[in-house]
């Protein structure tokens, strides 16, 4: 595998940012120093052809300016935690607001607006961030390391966080899919396949209640495996406040491969493997507001990425039901998620 550096742009701050490139006989995968952007990933299709399937940009103007977190790690706490309040070993902790009342994806200047050290590995890269006490209103100072590592068809993210002091942590990489390549079409002839029996309702605000709902009977039933537009237009309560999917599913965890992303017309296909509890289905309803021209050349518009972020469930803190995501310096954050990249016909080994 060759793995090349290139000057990519500088921030507003005057900081460097540099895009490494991993490229080995079949996919070529390109990451950012900040936020460890995944700007684009270039696979064949069934004819061989090799496009871009994910969105982003060429520039890093547009990325500061206008991303919707494309490609990016989120954190410290992907997802919403509500009103940016939790009392962790009673104390009362207030994190920056950044949507609506809530926090989101760590706040104003989450993980995805930093800028991270790289180490070259022998198949990949390793960025590190250490995060101080009270960034963004989390308590404790977290030593984080991700590495994005290319082995044949796939590529491992493999994440770490260690704390100083008890804290959350909660990342996903938050890549826009679009396998039809070079955004030739929505997702929404995508078909997807997720091992998940049950899903949390959310609020008007996008807060998960604490209940949860069986996908049986709902259009949130990708148990077989279905076209992303099959039921996205139903007259559904959760998908009206949400204008499409944008909701966590919670992994059956007794499959090895619990979601299948895959287009026909291009035969390429994602597996995804997992270690955490959930993946949130984002279906880009939210695209198209001011995100401007993408690096494929397109407009952005809605449903035209999706995204699948593996992670725990959020504002997990808040609700006594769902599993923790607190961490301490023995007690340290570790997470692994495998996507391979597969095209009809022809293993791409
Ligand atoms: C919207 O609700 C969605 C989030 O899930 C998504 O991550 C973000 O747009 C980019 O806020």
């Amino acid at each position: 595998m060759q793995i090349n550096k290139f000057k990519f742009g500088i921030l507003k701050t005057g900081e460097e940012v540099f895009k490494y490139t991993l490229k080995n006989k079949d996919l070529e995968i390109s990451i950012l120093n900040y936020g460890g952007i995944i700007t684009e990933i270039i696979m064949p299709d069934k004819d061989g052809k090799n496009e871009n399937i994910v969105l982003g940009y060429d520039n890093i103007l547009d990325y500061e300016e206008k991303a919707p977190y494309f490609g990016a790690i989120t954190g410290r706490v992907a997802g919403r935690i509500a009103k940016g309040k939790f009392t962790l070993e009673e104390k009362a902790y207030n994190l920056a607001i950044n949507n609506g009342e809530n926090n989101l994806h760590g706040g104003i200047k989450g993980l995805d607006k930093r800028i991270w050290d790289v180490e070259l590995l022998e198949d990949g890269i390793e960025l590190s961030y250490i995060s101080p006490h009270m960034e963004e209103g989390f308590p404790g100072e977290v030593k984080f390391k991700v590495r994005y590592i290319l082995k044949g068809t796939t590529l491992e993210l493999l994440y770490t966080g260690i704390p100083d002091e008890k804290t959350l942590i909660n990342l996903t990489n938050h890549t826009y899919f679009n396998l039809s390549g070079n955004c030739k079409e929505s997702i929404l002839n995508h078909k997807l396949y997720i091992d998940a029996d049950k899903v949390p309702y959310l609020d008007t605000g996008s807060i998960p209640t604490g209940e949860l709902f069986i996908v049986e009977g709902t259009p949130f039933d990708f148990r077989t495996s279905k076209n992303i537009g099959k039921d996205i237009g139903e007259d559904d309560t959760q998908l009206n406040q949400t204008k499409g999917y944008d909701h966590p599913f919670i992994l059956n965890k007794n499959k090895d491969v619990e979601v299948i992303l895959d287009h026909k017309a291009s035969g390429r296909a994602i597996e995804i493997r997992t270690d955490r509890e959930a993946v949130v289905v984002y279906s880009g309803n939210y695209l198209g507001d001011d995100e401007g021209k993408l690096s494929c050349g397109v407009e952005a518009k809605q449903h035209l990425g999706v995204c699948l972020e593996t992670q725990e469930l959020p504002n997990n803190i808040n609700i006594e039901e769902f599993k923790s995501s607190i961490y301490d310096s023995k007690n340290s954050y570790e997470a692994k998620t495998i996507f391979r990249f597969k095209t009809v016909g022809k293993e791409v080994k």
